[in-house]
């Protein structure tokens, strides 16, 4: 009788032994066919990664699973609500996006898939989109104009069934059982908002690295991402591997929120533009509006980073990141947005439109002031006069810069990252 107490161990999930079913009418040979690289073609020029390698893998390869041993022993609740799946893209690679949407259908178990959203923001080629919503379950909404990640993402929540809401980037491969940690943390909280390992695929050759799993999400005055450790004390409380990391801010590109929650919230700021600033404004807002913050180490997206934007920005990047953070750093940081302007001194005179919706919001959802954050969520960034702050980010800086410079073009946090991974490795 014990026999039948212990679930049956398999390998492969049931659902994942015939991909080609998953989908349907679409016929993928065809689909990847009517856009190739002509020989002699730049293959980094349209989408800022190996678009050749990309190409040539296929869209359904094997990839490691990167979580530590014990996550594949964890269970979790039979009856998770099932997600509704946002991916946005503009001009993204077809065989990159389809890898993304291929991975999703062959590694969640089916139930917890209602549908996947696709909105195409303006790409040049409407049948991009279009000929995936051939794909059981695949959905495509196609923006009349360019309106960037934000706007994009908040259409896709509004025409969303599930009750709970996953967005993706569009150049991803989700992992071994990637969405039940999450969704079981969000069910058990709705005021939970979780994000998974990302994990790096390379954008010269696709290869799959694991990330390290003691990173979580920060940044410095200038309301730049970065990815740095978790602190000392933490790190040391922590006796099991499987369990959440809190973290100040989530990178935004991949994450698990409850729908009445996100609506709840306030959404997103739509006065942002195209990208950026926004995780940061959806990340103070969950934490000071009485949310929280999570990445969790048993799921693991791999996502292709890259070192430059392949698009473009109708205003320019430089101008609409400071517009975004600069819309942040009003409404959510108080008396502490003059450590913003501080360090970066070219965003004062800068337009950001009007924010009293925000504020009228802030108000009515009654959240707390930027300095019970800093007190309670993020007190190791650290905050003092000009000169302190100066010579500290320029100890950093060298330091970075020492550690990264044999790795050429590569974003420092996803070096660090690497290298991050290293020592982990060495010391396993
Ligand atoms: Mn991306």
């Amino acid at each position: 009788w014990l026999i039948l107490l212990c679930p049956v161990q398999v390998s492969q999930p049931p659902w994942a032994e015939q991909p080609g079913q998953l989908l349907g009418a679409f016929d993928e040979k065809a689909y990847l066919a009517g856009k190739q690289l002509k020989p002699g073609d730049d293959p980094y020029r349209d989408h800022a990664f190996n678009l050749q390698e990309s190409d040539r893998l296929g869209s359904e390869r094997a990839i490691r699973d990167t979580r530590h041993y014990r996550c594949a022993s964890l269970n979790y609740d039979t009856d998770l609500p099932s997600t509704s799946i946002i991916i946005t893209f503009h001009n993204e690679a077809r065989s990159t996006l389809l890898r993304t949407i291929k991975s999703v259908l062959m590694r969640s178990p089916p139930s917890l898939i209602q549908e996947i959203i696709l909105i195409d923001d303006f790409s040049s080629d409407p049948e991009d989109c279009q000929l995936l919503s051939q794909i059981p379950k695949v959905r495509c909404l196609r923006n009349a104009r360019r309106e960037g990640l934000i706007r994009s993402r908040v259409r896709g929540a509004n025409t969303a069934s599930a009750s709970i809401l996953t967005f993706l980037d569009s150049h991803c491969e989700v992992n071994a059982d990637w969405l039940q940690p999450m969704i079981q943390r969000v069910k058990e909280d709705h005021t939970r908002v979780v994000s998974p390992i990302i994990d790096v695929i390379s954008l010269d050759n696709f290869a799959y690295l694991a990330a390290s799993a003691d990173l979580r999400g920060g940044f410095d005055w200038s309301l730049h991402f970065k990815w740095e450790q978790i602190p000392i004390e933490q790190k040391m409380a922590r006796s099991d591997p499987t369990q959440a990391i809190r973290t100040p801010v989530i990178a935004g590109g991949i994450f698990v929120m409850d729908k009445s929650w996100f609506n709840h919230l306030g959404q997103y700021d739509t006065h942002m533009d195209i990208w950026g600033g926004e995780n940061f404004e959806l990340s103070f807002r969950v934490w000071m509006c009485g949310g929280s913050l999570e990445i969790l180490p048993c799921s693991r997206v791999g996502h292709v980073f890259r070192k430059r934007h392949p698009y473009d920005f109708p205003e320019g990047n430089a101008l609409t990141y400071i517009k975004n953070t600069r819309r942040a750093a009003e409404v959510w940081m108080d008396e502490f947005k003059q450590y913003y302007y501080s360090a970066r001194p070219s965003a004062q005179g800068k337009a950001f439109g009007s924010i009293a919706d925000r504020l009228t919001l802030r108000r009515k959802l009654n959240c707390k002031p930027f300095r019970w954050y800093m007190e309670n969520v993020y007190p190791e960034l650290r905050y003092g006069t000009q000169s302190e702050l100066q010579s500290l980010s320029f100890m950093l800086n060298r330091l970075n810069h020492a550690l990264c410079q044999s790795l050429v073009y590569w974003k420092y946090t996803v070096c660090l990252q690497i290298i991050l991974e290293f020592v982990d490795n060495f010391y396993a």
